[in-house]
């Protein structure tokens, strides 16, 4: 008598396609878990970098003073606090003053004011010692200067109208053919 043996057997169509079908769907949830990571890592690296960027201008402006070293208090009594223009000559007194033409020269904290130092445009980002960073030109850095009322730091006040000088840097991210900057961060503080 002939000994009982299975005949060999192959895997059916349906159980290859099964399997096929598995595999693939494994294969997918780890691509896109991928996908997820890389992402989460490349934000995680453009916020600190732009933490970093914020605190480089911090670090730039700490110690500056809040009136120009040659014009002094001047225009405090002189200064339109709706404009910020001398009330006789009309001449801007808030800002860099006239012979202060690139950010080496700022020696105050309003000469900050409106200054946009941008990757793309060549002209930053700056770091502390007011270089521009090389290799970082998908970066920009956006800096505002103004009074606030003594009694909420939020509201801004006129121009030289109060002691207080509250400083805002805000940290924008243009990558190569992006029409517009996305906004990562914004650091603010109040001058000492
Ligand atoms: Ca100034
Ligand atoms: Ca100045």
């Amino acid at each position: 008598m002939a000994p009982l043996t299975r005949p060999a057997r192959g895997f059916t169509l349906i159980e290859t396609a099964l399997a096929i079908v598995v595999i693939g769907v494994g294969v997918l949830a780890l691509l896109a878990a991928q996908v997820a990571f890389h992402q989460q890592n490349r934000w995680s690296t453009h916020a600190s970098r732009a933490m970093w960027l914020a605190n480089e201008i911090r670090e730039g402006m700490m110690g500056l003073p809040r009136h120009d070293p040659v014009t002094g208090r001047d225009a405090v009594d002189r200064a339109d606090p709706e404009t910020g223009l001398d009330q006789q000559t009309g001449e801007p007194l808030w800002g860099p003053e006239e012979n202060e033409f690139s950010p080496q020269d700022w020696d105050d904290l309003d000469d900050f004011d409106g200054a946009i130092l941008s990757g793309p445009l060549g002209t930053g980002p700056m770091d502390a010692s007011r270089r521009v960073i090389a290799g970082l030109g998908e970066w920009i850095q956006r800096v505002q200067v103004f009074h606030v009322e003594p009694f909420d730091l939020n509201q801004p006040a006129g121009y030289f109208s109060t002691d207080l000088v509250q400083v805002e840097v805000t940290i924008l991210h243009q990558p190569e053919g992006a029409a517009e900057p996305v906004e990562l961060t914004r650091l603010r503080w109040l001058a000492p």
